[in-house]
């Protein structure tokens, strides 16, 4: 509560009844596109109004309208679909969205060019196949991370069990979905309809994770709200509670920041989900609703404190907040190639280029999942497992891959395997530089010159986004660049595998054609002077930080130092 003037989107979402405002109105009527309110409302049914940004200039200079379209988000508690859900989703997007399927980096999947007339078909198709768009967008909880690998060393089906059971104990309840995409019987809104949420929803996006103490898959420390399961002797034992991380910020506006979750104490299993109402409770109670831009739970972390939030936790929670467990460094595994099940069959991981399900990948996906019908579980590195699989089956998905020019993922170089982009331009609306179009010639260069230097299979996270926000989670990996004008990018070094430190900015308004060359010096020192296994985060940590301060958060360490000092080889 700041006492200040509510923003245009609590309006909004306080007069939109629910999430109705004209939406279904505007559906039926010849409208190309919605208009303002109805955009902020439609976020929480899982679509964002876009147009091509390749197209703009040319359209206006022509008097035309934009080329409107939508984004569909599929919210997937912890990736997992069917072998049948992905052929329909496949399916809906040959035939209402521009043919790709997209692996975001929340473990969902996205449709891209979806026109208006195809809206409710596209909404509808995903719902007949037990799927959901509700809630993947919006100030609600967003899709519910967790480690989708059915590896033999760990319990996961308690993993999905209570991803599952967070989606649905913060899913909105309002009929509104059911009446509009749905065709369900409209019902007067009422203030029963959203016993949680109430009628203005969260300040803001809230997103969650189960992650696991023994592979941080799903970057727990960068969620709003992390359970993070502590693993001993393959079986769970309870959560540690991390509050307050996330990754967006603003380019100069120093009040805007990425944070890492921070541990709020150690709750037991069977009250995971409780603890994340709870924190949810005080976020809506007590989240920025005047300035969006402050409205994040990190904000309310960093102005109470942990102690003060500990507090307002422990009044509410009728449960015990035990100590946090501490806990080393977490390992972190990308699932790709072959593994073994605990049932003995085998799940084989596939890497997919910025999550692009396109071409070549997706007519070898194609083929194997119509023929082999495995589990399709997505990562959250925008990388896809197909499960269940027999020793015959396993080994058939690699010669797939390969008679469709697929390069197996353990063939790759780290840079590429370990990367991530988010989509950008031309269908985000915030984006201000390329991405994900960008990646693959940045990659290109980046492997020659790991390959002559040596370090071409050392693990090395490159992420790349076309504006701050950090949608491919830049802010943790080893090297990222970051939008800040159209060819021109931030490079930020030093984060970990681990997900568990920040990095910092390295070099400032680099032009695209520069990106390579800005970072070399760094990646030659690396290659000779690293130790055995140590990441260029680390190294650059050791190495060129100044030293440091012990986190509170991690008990790792992490620099204090200023900018200036950052401009290394300058
Ligand atoms: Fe994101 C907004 C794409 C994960 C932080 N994000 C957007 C929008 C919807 C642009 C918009 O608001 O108009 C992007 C749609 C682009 C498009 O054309 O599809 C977009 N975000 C994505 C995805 C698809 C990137 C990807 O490569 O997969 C990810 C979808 C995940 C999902 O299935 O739910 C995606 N976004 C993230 C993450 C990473 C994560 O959650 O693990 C972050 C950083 C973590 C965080 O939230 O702090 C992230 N997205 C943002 C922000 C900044 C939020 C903030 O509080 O500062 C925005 C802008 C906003 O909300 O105003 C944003
Ligand atoms: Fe768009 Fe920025 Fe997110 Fe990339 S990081 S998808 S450019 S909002």
């Amino acid at each position: 509560m700041t006492g200040k003037p509510e923003s245009k989107v609590e309006v909004a979402k306080r007069q939109g009844r629910h999430l109705r405002g004209t939406i279904a109105e505007t559906l039926a009527s010849d409208a190309t596109h919605f208009g303002a309110e109805d955009i902020h409302l439609l976020k929480f049914h899982g679509t964002y109004q876009q147009d091509s940004r390749d197209e703009r200039r040319q359209r206006e200079a022509a008097g035309e309208e934009k080329a409107y379209s939508f984004m569909v988000r599929v919210a997937i508690p912890a990736g997992a679909v069917t072998a049948d859900q992905y052929l329909s989703l496949e399916k809906i997007a040959d035939h209402h969205a521009n043919g790709t399927l997209r692996v975001t980096t929340r473990q969902g999947f996205q449709f891209h060019g979806v026109l208006k007339g195809n809206l409710k078909d596209t909404i509808a198709g995903i719902n007949q196949e037990l799927l959901t768009t509700i809630s993947a967008c919006g100030d609600v909880q967003r899709n519910v991370m967790g480690c989708s690998a059915p590896l033999a060393d760990t319990d996961h089906t308690v993993v999905r069990e209570v991803a599952d059971a967070l989606a649905k104990e913060l899913r909105p309840s309002s009929r509104a979905y059911h009446e509009i995409w749905l065709d369900g019987e409209k019902r007067v809104s009422s203030a029963e309809e959203e016993p949680f949420y109430g009628e203005r929803y969260l300040p803001r996006k809230f997103k969650t994770a189960v992650g696991l103490s023994v592979d941080n898959c799903v970057d727990i420390y960068s969620q709003d709200v992390g359970l993070l399961a502590i693993v001993s002797e393959g079986r769970i034992r309870g959560f540690n509670l991390l509050v307050g991380g996330g990754l967006g910020m603003t380019h100069n506006k120093a009040d805007t920041t990425a944070r890492l979750a921070e541990p709020l104490g150690f709750v037991s299993t069977e009250h995971g989900v409780e603890a994340v109402r709870i924190v949810a409770a005080i976020f809506r109670d007590h989240g920025n609703r005047s300035d969006r831009r402050h409205a994040r739970l990190k904000y309310l972390l960093a102005e109470w404190g942990v102690d003060r939030f500990r507090d307002e936790f422990r009044e509410r929670a009728a449960f015990e907040l035990g100590p946090a467990v501490a806990l080393p460094p977490l390992p972190f595994h990308d699932h790709l190639g072959r593994h073994r099940q605990p049932d003995g069959r085998f799940f084989y991981g596939v890497f997919i280029q910025s999550g692009r399900i396109v071409e070549t990948v997706k007519s070898a996906l194609h083929q194997i999942i119509t023929q082999y019908r495995p589990g399709v579980h997505l990562t959250g590195q925008q990388n896809l497992l197909l499960t269940n699989l027999d020793a015959d089956g396993a080994a058939a998905v690699e010669r797939i891959l390969r008679e469709h020019q697929v390069t197996p993922p353990l063939e790759l170089s780290a840079a590429r395997r370990f990367s991530m982009a988010c989509p950008a331009l031309p269908t985000c609306g915030l984006a201000v530089a390329e991405s994900e179009r960008a990646i693959p010639d940045l990659l290109d260069q980046f492997e020659a010159e790991l390959s002559s230097l040596g370090v071409r299979d050392v693990p090395l996270t490159i992420r790349m986004t076309g504006c701050p926000n950090g949608c491919a989670r830049p802010y943790t990996a080893d090297i990222a660049f970051v939008g800040r004008s159209l060819d021109l990018y931030h490079i930020y070094v030093g984060g970990s595998l681990a997900g568990d430190r920040l990095v910092d900015l390295y070099r400032a308004d680099v032009p695209a054609g520069e990106l390579l060359p800005a970072v070399k010096p760094l990646l030659a020192r690396w290659a000779s002077e690293r130790f055995a296994d140590e990441g260029l985060g680390d190294f650059y940590q050791r190495i060129i930080a100044r030293p440091v301060a012990r986190t509170a958060v991690t008990g790792r360490e992490t620099p204090t130092f200023d900018l200036v000092q950052l401009q290394v080889g300058r």
